[in-house]
């Protein structure tokens, strides 16, 4: 276990200060008293055992797990609106203390499953007793309404290993075709909203 503490120690301090600069961009936006696209953060290190997995299904050689299995280090930012996340990657591609090296977007190329979440490989510096170390990282941008369902199929996959019954496959879809449906009425909506956050916001002081 010794030798993952160590390999996993960079991927560590890159969640940890991850997450406090993301969720920093909402804090500004807040302190400037305007609407924040970023609703809340979530972080964390893949565990050994999936990292041993994801090497086995996707064939990649534990000394090339550093450049090939890039979430390693995943944080997910969850947002209220489709529109959000653009401007959440818009905030990114503006900094210069991480770099994107890839862009997916599952959002206009849904996965087979009903997954959508727009996703960003990013390269990532962090400071160690030895020097600088780079490391890959994804951040997972989507909706609360997509990572209610992408949450709910991450669940069930471990149960099924993706061989769902017919049934609960289509029961994934119907669910996938509201959770869209949902984005849809919000965004249309999406004005009244963030007027009334805002006075919600003055009023409370938040
Ligand atoms: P965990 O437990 O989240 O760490 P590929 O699809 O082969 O090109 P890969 O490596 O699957 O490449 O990358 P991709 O597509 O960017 O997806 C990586 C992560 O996105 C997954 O990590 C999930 O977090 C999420 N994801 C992708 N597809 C689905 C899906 O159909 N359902 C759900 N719920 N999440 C998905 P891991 O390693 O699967 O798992």
């Amino acid at each position: 276990m010794d030798g993952w503490d160590k390999f996993l120690a960079p991927y560590q301090q890159a969640v940890e200060e991850l997450k406090i600069k993301l969720k920093g961009i909402r804090k500004d936006y807040q302190l400037n008293r305007k609407y924040s696209p970023v609703e809340f953060v979530t972080a964390r290190v893949k565990p050994v055992q999936s990292i041993i997995e994801k090497a086995g299904t996707r064939n990649i050689p534990y000394d090339r797990l550093r450049e090939e299995m890039y979430d390693i280090a995943g944080v997910r930012i969850m947002c209220q609106f489709v529109d959000d996340i653009a401007l959440i990657c818009d905030q990114i591609r503006l900094r210069d203390d991480m770099t994107i090296v890839e862009e997916r977007d599952y959002i206009e190329n849904t996965k087979e499953s009903g997954y959508r979440s727009y996703h960003l490989i990013i390269d990532y510096q962090v400071e160690s007793i030895d020097g600088p170390v780079h490391i890959l990282a994804e951040i997972q941008i989507r909706t609360l309404a997509m990572n209610f369902w992408a949450t709910v199929e991450h669940t069930l996959n471990y149960k099924y290993s993706g061989e769902y019954p017919p049934e609960i496959r289509r029961r994934l879809q119907n669910a996938a075709d509201a959770a869209y449906l949902l984005d849809q009425e919000m965004s249309e909506i999406r004005e009244e909203i963030q007027d009334a956050q805002k006075y919600y916001s003055k009023k409370r002081n938040i």
